[in-house]
């Protein structure tokens, strides 16, 4: 068999994915073939603003040298021992995080919707054995607009159509509370067989929702008060997305469950973890949870650097600070089409009024050409989310090209 060839030009790799692949997404049409820091590169040499940060997987930026060096220094040592052996990066690493984060323990996964399964297992589990629910009647109570992945749980628990239709039956023991309602939640907590109430600190996918201030400590108090674990999604909005260090520090809140993804590699390969204290974690035994690759040196090696990078460079102070810089910009942006700025740190969004005459996809393409890259996530809202070690002078530049975009597209339809 010959070996692979790999297409030289966007049009041929679009068209491979197109004759060859499941065709479970549509993307923008951008090849991006090489990539460094927030700029990514296409087949032909062009260059954009990557505003996505692969949905903030790259919060360190693509390629981030030490990261990459971590990658290569341990691929050549060892990459996966199973857990049926130890390896000699685990127990560092997970010392290193539990340090970090300030909990007894960390149980390591790979993709964010594995670290969200293994929270709702540990809470449920938790709740017969601690809380003392009876049996298979634990309740696990999560916030209308929620996202947390694609598996039959996740969706179980989703709001949104485009998620969970017809690929029923569902998970059964799940129920939905509005988002940002304390009032609503703590009805559902006063039910004695609730075990936990999992949520975002920021609803990401839902369209970068931010919550009333009070939120996250009103959701501490009534999971305390009710003898129910809050379970903090934090795989999008945490490791400084938001100009902290995770985003329930806004409000000083520590959940009982902290979960982790995405940029815990920096973009490198798939890292996820669940933190808790001992009365949490120690209710699953061994040979009760786990996956082939959860806790494999290689991710190991790379999850120690991409944290440590994110302090020693500065990247959550950085995402501060060049939020407010993008936020203040994005307000002087006059558009009949914009309805609201918002956003916390370097995740941010551009609502658009939903009936105006182009579309936040119409947008984007605009942004493309002029060589900026974003997505909508719902039809009209625009998440705008590039990698942590932004510059003051690339913000400015990004402005230029959204502005643009902007004064184009509004001359359009004048
Ligand atoms: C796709 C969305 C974002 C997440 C939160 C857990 C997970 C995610 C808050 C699961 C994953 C990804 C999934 C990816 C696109 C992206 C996404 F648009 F789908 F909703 F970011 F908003 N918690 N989000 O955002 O982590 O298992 O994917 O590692 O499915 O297209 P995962």
């Amino acid at each position: 068999m010959k070996p692979i060839q790999f297409p030289k030009t966007s049009e041929q790799a679009i068209k491979l994915e197109s004759d060859f692949g499941a065709q479970n997404y549509a993307p923008l049409s951008v090849v991006i073939s090489s990539a460094r820091g927030i700029w990514v590169e296409d087949p032909e040499g062009r260059k954009y603003m990557d505003f996505l940060s692969a949905y903030s997987a790259v919060n360190q930026g693509h390629c981030h040298p030490k990261i990459v060096q971590a990658l290569v220094d341990q691929a050549q040592r060892v990459t996966l021992t199973s857990r049926a052996f130890y390896n000699d990066r685990l127990g560092a690493y997970e010392a290193y995080m539990c340090g970090y984060f300030g909990y007894d323990r960390l149980l390591p996964m790979n993709t964010g919707v594995e670290a969200g399964e293994t929270a709702v297992k540990l809470a449920r589990r938790w709740g017969y054995r601690v809380k003392g629910i009876p049996e298979n009647q634990a309740q696990v109570v999560f916030a209308e607009g929620n996202f947390w992945g694609r598996t039959m749980s996740a969706i179980s628990s989703s709001t949104d159509p485009s998620s969970f239709a017809e690929f029923g039956p569902y998970m059964p023991g799940f129920s939905t509370v509005p988002y940002n309602d304390l009032e609503g939640l703590e009805k559902a907590l006063q039910n004695p067989n609730t075990a936990a109430f999992m949520v975002e600190p920021i609803q990401g996918e839902a369209g970068i929702i931010i919550p009333d201030s009070g939120y996250l400590a009103g959701v501490r108090a009534l999971c305390s008060k009710y003898k129910v674990l809050f379970l903090a999604d934090e795989v999008q909005t945490g490791l400084g997305r938001t100009g902290k260090r995770l985003a329930c520090d806004y409000e000083s809140v520590k959940p009982d469950i902290l979960i982790l993804g995405k940029a815990l590699s920096g973009g490198i390969l798939p890292v996820s973890a669940v933190l808790a204290n001992n009365e949490i974690m120690l209710q699953i035994g061994p040979g009760e949870h786990g996956s082939t690759f959860g806790g494999n040196p290689l991710a190991c090696a790379v999850a120690a650097v991409a944290i440590h990078v994110l302090e020693e460079e500065g990247m959550i102070e950085n995402a501060m600070k060049r939020g407010e810089q993008f936020r203040a910009g994005l307000r002087q942006i006059k558009s009949p089409s914009i309805r609201e700025i918002r956003g916390k740190g370097l995740l941010n969004a551009i609502e658009m009024n939903p009936n105006h005459p182009y579309s936040a996809t119409d947008i984007c393409y605009q942004f493309k050409k002029l060589g900026l890259l974003a997505k909508p996530t719902h039809g009209h809202i625009i998440r705008l989310a590039p990698p942590l070690v932004i510059t003051e002078a690339e913000i400015d530049q990004a402005l230029e090209r959204i502005s643009e975009a902007y004064k184009t597209a509004d001359l359009s339809i004048a």
